[in-house]
């Protein structure tokens, strides 16, 4: 099994269809995908998790409770999950994450990504929509150092994509082909 987790918006949905050629339940608004969704790509699971994080107009309440849901459902599955692939957007993560550390809070991108690896689940991090970065080396570098993953490891963790316009997908694919070997899965 293959999740994608990320926070609402930031275009899970468009990279499994670019990734698979899967289109999984696409909301109209952010935070509209609640429950995980599954669709099948080479006899393999692959989820499309709820959005976690901010969503405009949704309660504060309801925004842990599926959190929670994510966190339970991954830990639940920790054992069936080959791979995880956070996906974050590359033009708004550093300025969010900046936003929470300065409250003294853990960036929630920043959270889950130490949360898959303490249950030992390999992390790809997509950094999606590049079509809107201006500076990708400075991003992925900010990225890398935020989550603790030295510079030498970048390439193996961070994949810069452009899920819209079909920019690096191949080379997305490629880095999971090779997780999903190396695991043995
Ligand atoms: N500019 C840009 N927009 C994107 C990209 N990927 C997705 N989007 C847009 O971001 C919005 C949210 O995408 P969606 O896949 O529904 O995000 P999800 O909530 O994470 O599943 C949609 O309007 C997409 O068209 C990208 O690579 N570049
Ligand atoms: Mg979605």
């Amino acid at each position: 099994m293959i999740v994608f987790v990320g926070r609402s918006n930031v275009g899970k949905s468009t990279l499994i269809f670019a990734l698979t050629g899967k289109w999984v339940k696409r909301g109209k608004r952010p935070g509209v995908t609640r429950r995980p969704v599954e669709v099948t790509w080479r006899n393999r699971k692959v989820v499309d998790m709820p959005g976690f994080g901010f969503m405009s107009g949704v309660p504060r309440e309801v925004q842990e409770r599926v959190k929670d849901e994510i966190v339970r459902f991954i830990e639940e599955r920790a054992g069936e999950i080959d791979l995880a692939v956070l996906v974050v957007d590359g033009k708004a993560a550093p300025e969010i994450i900046e936003r929470w550390e300065k409250r003294g809070e853990i960036p929630i991108d920043v959270e889950f990504f130490e949360f898959l690896r303490e249950l030992g689940i390999p992390v790809i991090v997509a950094v999606n929509k590049i079509d809107k970065v201006k500076n990708l080396g400075a991003t992925l570098n900010y990225l890398a150092e935020r989550m603790g993953v030295p510079y030498s490891e970048i390439p193996e963790i961070f994949v810069p994509v452009s899920a819209k316009f079909g920019t690096n997908i191949d080379l997305l694919r490629k880095r999971i082909e090779e997780v999903l070997r190396e695991k043995g899965a």
